[in-house]
């Protein structure tokens, strides 16, 4: 037995210490395939969890609000140091809290209040701040949305454009949080160029593969892009902004003071690590990893007679069409949770049901590649999920399943001790 890591908690609040535990266990021990979410490294979580905490220091490296900011200005400069030379960009702001605010801060900067935007349809696998009605994008910028093909279910580059050149938007946002294939920035760039939008692009799915080499970069392309740190990019909770330097000046004033007070300085020492941890060598086999695992989980799932939205993946998320097995997807999420199985419904192109129920599910590789699982573990799982959705008020076989995920975990523990 190791060292209790929540002993000082336990000391405290054994009733949250309890929380604590109970959630590292279910990390372990339960087969995580949400999308959005990985296993951050211990280095990270030290990072994370450190005094840094305790510091406030409104503005930026060298020109502070408050003194005491020598030490934390170094943090800040490794980690906005870092993140350029891994993705090749002129500037780095890594003081949004989330990818949410990371987009705020890309439009505060670019864009006026009423501005005409291009976004992708939330139910095709944009997102919330790409001009949902409910969301300040949509309230602040008039949105305009494009899609995919019908009949590919891949983004449809000519509709595009024409939907460009009859709207004239002052910026176009590509990126996703629910699409499973190669974006094609280029095609992006051309379509702003053609009608003088800006290109701004939302990487958080696929920060990490871009890191790692496993997706084409849109930095070459996009004069802003946006992303998370959590997802493939494994490392603490928050966003990031890489931008052309004649927008750094704006995109700065846009983070702070436009619309975030303190940053969150453990969370910037967390972010520096994960920056380096992706500059290794052993992040680009986790990239490819993640990808190929993605690959033999869809095709597993494909053979077991699940339609796979679009025919397949080149990322590492599919989007799985549950109408063949007659289960939706609020359903089919409910039943694998209960067999040990973490995913989440999402709605599928042109869905027949709402947000809340779907038909579909999204399922992601990032955090099983970096528990070490691999292609045959993706055929194990692919079989585990089916046998629980041809059977899904079964408790029988919930349980079996459940056995079987967490003797699967067993020999891949995030988190050991
Ligand atoms: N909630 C994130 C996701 O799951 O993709 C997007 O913000």
């Amino acid at each position: 037995m190791g060292t209790d890591p929540f002993a000082a908690v336990s000391a405290v609040d054994p009733e949250l210490a309890d929380v604590l535990r109970r959630e590292v266990a279910r990390q372990n021990s339960t087969i995580q395939l949400i999308a959005s979410e990985n296993f951050t490294s211990p280095a990270v979580l030290a990072a994370q969890g450190s005094e840094l905490t305790n510091k406030y220091s409104e503005g930026y490296p060298g020109k502070r609000y408050y003194g005491g900011n020598y030490v934390v200005d170094d943090a800040e400069e490794l980690a906005r140091q870092r993140v350029c030379a891994l993705f090749g960009a002129d500037h780095a702001n890594v003081q949004p809290h989330s990818g949410a605010n990371a987009n705020m801060g890309a439009y505060l900067a670019l864009l006026e209040p009423g501005d005409k935007v291009m976004g992708m349809r939330l139910d095709q696998g944009g997102h919330l701040t790409h001009g949902s009605p409910v969301n300040f994008s949509g309230r602040i910028y008039e949105f305009v949305a494009y899609g995919i093909d019908p009949d590919t279910e891949i983004l449809d580059y000519d509709q595009i454009a024409e939907i460009a050149r009859r709207e004239r938007p002052k910026a176009i946002i590509a990126g996703a949080t629910a699409y499973p294939r190669i974006i094609d920035f280029p095609a992006f760039r051309a379509i702003a160029d053609e009608v003088g939008a800006l290109l701004i692009v939302d990487a958080a799915h696929i920060a990490g593969l871009i890191a790692g080499g496993a997706h084409p970069s849109p930095l070459p392309y996009a004069d802003v892009m946006t992303f998370t740190t959590h997802k493939t990019m494994r490392g603490p909770r928050g966003g990031a902004i890489l931008c052309r330097k004649e927008y750094a000046k704006a995109i700065d004033k846009a983070v702070f003071p436009g619309m975030q007070g303190g940053p969150l300085m453990h969370v910037i020492a967390a972010k520096a690590v994960c920056f380096q941890e992706a500059a290794q060598p052993e992040f680009r086999a986790y990239a490819d990893g993640i990808v190929k695992n993605a690959r033999a989980l869809a095709g597993a799932l494909a053979a077991e007679g699940f339609r796979i939205v679009s025919g397949g993946t080149d990322n590492h998320l599919m989007l799985v069409d549950l109408r063949p097995f007659g289960v939706t997807g609020k359903l089919a999420q409910e039943a694998l949770d209960r067999a040990g199985i973490t995913l989440n419904k999402n709605t599928i192109p042109n869905d027949p049901e709402s947000p809340f129920v779907t038909s579909g599910l999204r399922i992601g590789t990032a955090a099983v590649t970096t528990a070490g699982m691999g292609e045959g573990e993706m055929a194990e799982i692919a079989s585990l999920i089916t046998r629980v959705l041809r059977a899904t008020g079964d408790e029988q076989i919930a349980t079996e399943v459940r056995e079987a995920a967490n003797r699967l975990c067993s020999k891949f523990v995030p988190y050991p001790g």
